[in-house]
């Protein structure tokens, strides 16, 4: 007895079959078994031989009481038997009983028969892929087990599997609906089944796809790959992908051939990734995409930008050249990391098309969420709601594919309505090593795209070396996507002739895998051979197209040597025309004043205490806030959510869109936002008041993301890349959370502009202050992001021109912690008006959302008033400023606890408090200002974090600079520790009245050196 027999059995016996009945003796399908619409078909589930009579005299009746399916393998059953049965099996003797003892036995074992072909196309759809060949060099196997399934008939015994044996291939077996294999054929003999099961999942590519739950999507992918005789090519169609393959590969061969002993981590051994992706471009740009946003790692790069995106040849050569200046400021990169953007006619379609290669970090995988915030950020202005003009593509390597945990979490944006790029085409250069590791030591599970299984996308496996496999699957890719719109995987498994960059000896950690390769036949040679050989191309043809690309290479390097000098920004990926003058530059050096007239105060202000919909039952919770937003109104004052609330609503009046993201940003994890109002008593019921403000108004966004700080802050900083006209704010759920997205941080937002000589004006707002809320929660790290200020701590700037906005333009990112709502009101104003873009990084508070003495009146915020980036003193002190003996200049929160106990020590005429708004680029004039003040009182700086945290390391050689090393700065604040904050809140408190007690003291550092 098979497995699956004795499966059946057990199943039999417990009474698992949900029959249902339709009227008296009507035996039909319970609905439940099934969701095809050929319901009342064969099924495993149809076992019970109760069951079969009941069917079998359904179909004596007529029939067409049963299904086809029944229908057919009743005549076929008929058919099979003997001459002297056919009499006794006439329905009329059957109706009379007398074969009974003997037609349901045979209908039994015809009915188990044909379960178990269905059961057998069933195992090829699902494990099929284990024995395709994918691996070009026939020594590994792509996936790391070497797993051969016991229910695919690899060898002949196995149909034992099944209950079958070899007398059985030339039986006929009716096919099930779930299958395409019979094309117009609804019967075929079990040998031709196998055939054609071999033949669509176990060749040059392998489908996994039988783990999506959608019947339809399944039964589209089926189509695509069992329908027989679906893979074919016109000549036209093959002579295009030769003469892909011939650039593609003399390319590589060029640049080997020039510059032997660069590193360009050539393509060689996956040259069919530029056909493949110009496949997928074609086929989408026929289906309608106009913008194509792609992100990829080093392997091919330089390739892809020549033969796909189209960058001019010349200037991808010059690059090679290390006696080129570089024309613009910052750094600049290495070459395998440059962007690009470029618009064309695709030639397939005759339809224009703009193909954006993303600039990134040598980080893998690390610019996938960016390059779907910029894909969304597409769709959303052009009003793209069904991604059918705008898509990614991303590119991956096996190993990063499988080891970045970003990966999974961009996967995990897919689906999400504020996130979705409705589709991303993934496509894996699957090499089989990564560096000098092998599969089954970087990786648990057996492919390297098995994470892709999360999200129900797809995967297709495709051996490289069969460039026709590959493009048929990038066909199908590209229709499943304008078809679906979900993501799907294409995993090019091919292999790296060299090492991991042209410098590297393979042979030391894979030697026997090289010796292979070294044998490996050129994809190209093979390919022309079979073109030649079918009389597609002549041997002549072939050789004139080579020699053809080598010309326009030849011709591209000498035009190369007239390059002078190198321009970064001739690699921009993200053009914003009309921003900057045709130079790239800003168009001005100033910015409008950030003040609000009343009137418009007061309107937002409206907005923010009220309800926009009719009958929409709300919170008594969020009621009692509208109301405390009303009064505050009243009296002209804001707290910190109504001054963001007019922030935002005025820069959507000016039509700038502003987006806000984060996790449980829309309530606010403090409860203090409530952008989103949701009815009480209908679910799902909601409303955004900022997008009820002015009927011409920008769209406003606010959404809750997935718990993820990497993939969501890189998306957030890929959308602010689409147009300058965005406030984009990433906020973290506490600030020192944003170190899990560490590398977006380092490797974009900090040096971006210097590496890309790309703007970018994300704001990211990192809840922060010592609270007793233990080690994490409580510090958002500012030290972290002030020393990668560039900022000159030792120079003392020049105070030309608009000495603010200058400070601006040349620092690499802003770093503020705002003291008052008014503040946060006009730096996030300030933030668009400038006619620059820089990332601004935001210290939020958490206590002050709520402190009374921490709102603001309009009068800080009307007509003629501005961000402040610093706040002096301004009460006793500064009147009679010679009386004073010490300054505190301090930052954020810990201001209100310095200015109550200097109230209660009544110290108001002796200590004056400043306060630094704006951290970096520092305040060198101000501060210079506020020194001279108080020439003769003693300087302290005040933190609450500790020594060697905060902001004390950044401010201290700063503030130096202006006093000339002439006096010193003393500190007061938290000793130096290894973590941020205490867990114990008695220690909490302990501290803080320490240093308290030392800001206030005035003989503390009596006698001290400096
Ligand atoms: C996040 C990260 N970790 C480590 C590296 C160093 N590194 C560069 S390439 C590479 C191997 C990548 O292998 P794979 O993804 O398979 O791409 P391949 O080079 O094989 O095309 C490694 C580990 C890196 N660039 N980024
Ligand atoms: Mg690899």
């Amino acid at each position: 007895m098979s497995q699956f027999r004795s499966l059946a059995g057990v199943l039999r016996g417990s009474g698992l079959w949900m029959l249902g009945r339709n009227g008296p003796g009507r035996p039909v399908f319970n609905p439940r078994r099934g969701c095809s619409s050929r319901v009342a078909q064969l099924s495993p589930s149809a076992l019970s031989s109760s069951y079969v009579e009941e069917m079998y005299y359904a179909w004596l009746e007529d029939p067409k009481n049963v299904h086809e399916s029944w229908d057919a393998y009743f005549r076929n059953a008929q058919a099979s038997s003997s001459v002297g049965e056919a009499e006794e099996r006439r329905p009329s003797m059957l109706l009379q009983g007398r074969a009974m003892s003997q037609t349901p036995a045979m209908s039994q074992k015809v009915v188990e028969d044909h379960l178990a072909v269905h059961n057998l196309i069933r195992a090829y759809q699902i494990r099929g892929h284990h024995v395709a060949q994918l691996d070009p060099l026939g020594i590994l196997t792509a996936d790391i087990d070497s797993f051969v399934p016991s229910d695919l008939i690899t060898t002949i015994d196995k149909l034992g599997f099944y209950g079958l044996d070899e007398s059985d291939l030339d039986k006929t077996f009716q096919l099930p609906s779930t299958t395409f294999i019979g094309g117009q054929e609804t019967t075929l003999p079990l040998r031709e089944i196998i055939h054609r099961l071999e033949t669509s999942y176990c060749g040059h590519i392998g489908v996994e796809f039988m783990f999506i739950n959608n019947v339809e999507q399944c039964q589209w992918i089926r189509q695509k790959f069992e329908t027989p005789g679906i893979m074919k090519f016109t000549d036209r169609e093959k002579r295009t992908l030769l003469a892909r393959l011939v650039r593609s590969t003399r390319f590589e061969d060029f640049l080997a051939r020039k510059w032997s002993s660069e590193k360009r981590f050539g393509l060689e051994g996956c040259e069919v990734l530029i056909p493949a992706l110009k496949m997928i471009i074609d086929r989408s740009s026929a289906a309608g995409i106009e913008s194509v946003i792609m992100g990829m790692p080093h392997r091919g790069r330089l390739n892809v930008l020549a033969n796909v995106v189209r960058k001019d040849l010349d200037q991808i050569f010059c690059q090679f050249d290390p006696k080129l200046e570089a024309a613009d400021e910052g750094s600049g990169d290495v070459k395998y990391h440059l962007g690009m953007y470029h618009e064309r006619i695709n030639r397939e379609t005759d339809k224009n098309i703009t193909l954006s290669l993303m600039a990134n970090p040598s980080h893998l995988e690390a610019v996938d969420p960016v390059v779907q915030g910029k894909t969304k950020a597409e769709q959303f202005y052009r009003g793209d709601t069904e991604g059918k003009k705008v898509m990614s593509i991303l590119m991956h390597g096996d190993a990063a594919f499988a080891g970045q945990g970003v990966v999974y979490e961009t996967f995990h944006l897919s689906e999400l309505p504020s996130y979705t790029t409705l589709g991303t085409i993934h496509v894996v250069v699957n090499n089989q090593i990564g560096f000098t590791t092998d599969p089954r030591m970087a990786r648990s599970s057996p492919y390297p795209t098995d994470v892709a299984r999360v999200v129900n996308a797809p995967i297709f496996h495709v051996n490289a070396d069969d460039p026709e496999a590959v493009m048929y699957v990038c066909r199908v890719a590209a229709e499943w996507r304008s078809t679906f719109n979900k993501d799907v995987v294409i995993d090019l498994v091919c292999y790296r002739r060299f090492g991991h960059n042209e410098m590297d000896e393979p042979m030391f950690t894979q030697p026997l895998m090289h010796k292979q390769i070294r044998k490996q036949e050129h994809v190209l040679k093979k390919y022309a051979d079979k073109l030649i050989s079918e009389g597609v191309v002549t041997l002549q043809e072939f050789e004139e197209e080579v020699a053809k690309y080598d010309k326009i290479c030849e011709e591209a390097y000498t035009a190369s040597k007239d390059e002078k000098i190198l321009h970064i920004r001739h690699w921009l990926d993200s053009p914003w025309p009309n921003f900057f003058t045709v130079e790239g530059e800003p168009k001005c050096m100033s910015y409008p004043p950030t003040g609000l007239t009343d009137e418009v105060l007061k309107h937002i202000g409206e907005a923010a205490s009220s309800v926009p919909l009719q009958d929409f039952s709300i919170h008594s919770g969020v009621s009692r806030i509208l109301r405390g937003r009303a009064d505050m109104l009243s009296k002209r004052t804001v707290d910190w959510a109504l001054g963001e609330y007019m922030a935002f609503g005025s820069l959507l009046k000016d039509g700038i869109h502003v987006r806000l993201s984060g996790q449980d940003v829309e309530r606010g994890t403090f409860s203090h936002r409530h952008h989103v109002l949701h009815d009480q008593e209908v679910d799902k019921r909601f409303c955004v008041p900022l997008n009820h403000l002015w009927p011409d108004q920008a769209p406003y966004t606010v959404c809750n993301s997935s718990l993820s700080e990497y993939g969501v802050l890189g998306f957030e900083l890929g959308f602010a890349m689409a147009s300058p006209n965005a406030l984009v704010c990433w906020e973290a759920q506490f600030g020192d959370f944003h170190n899990t997205a560490q590398c977006i941080i380092d490797q974009f937002i900090s040096s971006g502009q210097a590496k890309w000589v790309r703007n970018n004006g994300i704001v990211l707002l990192l809840p922060h202050g010592m609270e007793g809320m233990g080690p994490e929660h409580s510090s958002a790290r500012p030290e972290r992001f002030l020393q990668m200020s560039k900022d000159d701590p030792d120079r003392y700037p020049e105070f030309t021109g608009d000495f603010e906005v200058q400070q601006l333009y040349d620092c690499n990112w802003i770093v503020v912690n705002c003291s008052t709502p008014a503040n946060y009101f006009h730096v996030l104003r300030r933030q668009i008006l400038l006619p620059f873009r820089k990332p601004l990084i935001i210290f939020t508070p958490k206590s002050l959302l709520r402190l009374p003495e921490a709102r603001s009146s309009f009068d800080e915020m009307t007509t003629g008033t501005k961000f402040r980036r610093i706040i002096p003193d301004e009460g006793p002190s500064s009147k009679n400023p010679g009386k004073v003996k010490r300054v505190i200049f301090c930052t954020g929160k810990v201001y209100y606890e310095l200015a109550k106990e200097r109230k209660q020590l009544k110290l108001e005429d002796t200590v004056a408090i400043v306060r630094l708004e704006q951290i970096s680029p520092f305040p060198f004039d101000l501060i210079k200002a506020e020194v001279e003040l108080y020439a003769n009182a003693e300087l302290v700086w005040c933190q609450e974090e500790h020594k060697n945290m905060g902001y004390y390391d950044y401010v201290r050689p700063r503030f130096l600079t202006v006093l000339s090393n002439k006096k010193p700065v003393w500190y007061v604040g938290r000793d130096p520790a290894a973590a941020p904050a205490t867990g114990n809140k008695f220690t909490h408190l302990a501290e803080l009245k320490r240093f308290m007690d030392t800001a206030f003291h005035l003989n503390a550092f009596e006698g001290r050196s400096f």
